[in-house]
C-alpha cells in the first residue's frame, strides 16, 4: 500500500514538474520578448533625445519648421524615390555614347542633369552642354525668404528650365507633373504652367525671373565633391511666398509625368 502511494506520489510530482514546465516556457519567452521590447524603445527614445542635443540650435530649428511648412514637399520625396522605375538603372541605358565614355570616369556621369519621362528626347546633360546652351542662359540676384522669415539675396547663373524642357527635351503636351528630384531624396513638384510663370522678388515688384538650373552660386561654380553641382532656383509667386524651400540642391533628376 505504502509502494502503491509512493508510485502515485511520485507520478503527481512527475506530471506536476511537467506543467509546471509548459507553463513556464511561454512565459519564459514573454519576458524576453518584453524586455527586448523595452530595449528597442529605449534605444529610439535615446535616439530622439540625443538628436536635438546633437544638432545645433539652428539645424534642430530648421527641422521643426519643416514639418510643418514643407509637409507637401517632403512626403512626396519618398514617393517619388518609390514611383520612379529605373531610377537606380545605370545611366548607358537612355544616354547618348558621351553619356557611357562619362559613365566609365565615374565622376562626370554622377553630375549629369538627366531629364526623364514624358519628353520626346530624354537627355543626360553634362555642365559644359547646359554651358553652351547661350541662349537660354540666365543670371541675376534672386531674393530669398525661409519659413523663419530669413531673407537673402543670392546671385546666381543657370539655365532657364522651361526653355530646357521645351527646345532640348522637348515635352510632350500631357505632361501635367514636373519633379525636381535632389540625389537625397528631397523633391519638388511643380505644373507646367508654374514651370513656365515668371517670378518676383517682393523687394523688387518689377523684376522677373524665370525658374532656372543653376551650376553657379555668387560667381562659384558647385564643386562635384559636394554631390551634383545643379540648383533649382525660384523667385517668388507673390509678396511673402517663401521660396526658399523650393531651391532644390543636388539635383539628380528631373521627371516629367
Ligand atoms: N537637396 C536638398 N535641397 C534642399 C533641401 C534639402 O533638404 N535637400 N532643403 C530645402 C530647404 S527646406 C531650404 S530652406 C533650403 C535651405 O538652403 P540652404 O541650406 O542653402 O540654407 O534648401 C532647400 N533645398
Ligand atoms: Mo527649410
Amino acid at each position: 500500500m505504502k509502494k502503491l502511494l509512493i508510485i502515485l506520489l511520485a507520478i503527481f510530482l512527475i506530471l506536476a514538474g511537467c506543467s509546471q514546465n509548459a507553463a513556464d516556457a511561454p512565459s519564459t519567452n514573454e519576458i524576453t520578448d518584453t524586455n527586448e521590447e523595452i530595449k528597442d524603445e529605449t534605444s529610439e527614445n535615446n535616439e530622439d533625445a540625443n538628436k536635438p542635443e546633437a544638432e545645433e540650435d539652428e539645424k534642430a530649428e530648421v527641422d521643426v519648421s519643416e514639418n510643418v511648412s514643407e509637409e507637401a514637399a517632403e512626403p512626396e520625396a519618398e514617393e517619388a524615390t518609390e514611383e520612379i522605375p529605373g531610377r537606380e538603372e545605370p545611366i548607358r541605358e537612355e544616354v547618348s555614347e558621351e553619356g557611357q565614355a562619362g559613365e566609365e570616369q565615374g565622376e562626370n556621369i554622377e553630375n549629369a542633369l538627366k531629364i526623364k519621362g514624358l519628353v520626346e528626347k530624354e537627355l543626360s546633360l553634362t555642365l559644359d552642354e547646359l554651358k553652351a546652351m547661350d541662349d537660354i542662359i540666365f543670371e541675376a540676384d534672386f531674393y530669398s525668404l525661409n519659413n523663419f522669415g530669413t531673407t537673402g539675396y543670392t546671385r546666381f547663373k543657370g539655365v532657364k528650365l522651361w526653355d530646357l524642357l521645351k527646345n532640348e527635351a522637348i515635352i510632350k503636351a500631357e505632361a501635367s507633373k514636373i519633379s525636381i528630384i535632389a540625389q537625397d531624396g528631397y523633391s519638388v513638384e511643380f505644373t507646367p504652367e508654374q514651370v513656365q510663370m515668371e517670378y518676383m522678388d517682393e523687394t523688387n515688384p518689377d523684376n522677373k525671373y524665370p525658374m532656372i538650373i543653376a551650376w553657379e552660386e555668387n560667381g562659384q561654380e558647385y564643386s562635384p565633391d559636394e554631390g551634383n553641382t545643379y540648383k533649382l532656383v525660384v523667385g517668388q509667386k507673390e509678396p511673402g511666398d517663401i521660396n526658399k524651400p523650393q531651391w532644390v540642391s543636388n539635383i539628380d533628376l528631373i521627371l516629367v509625368e
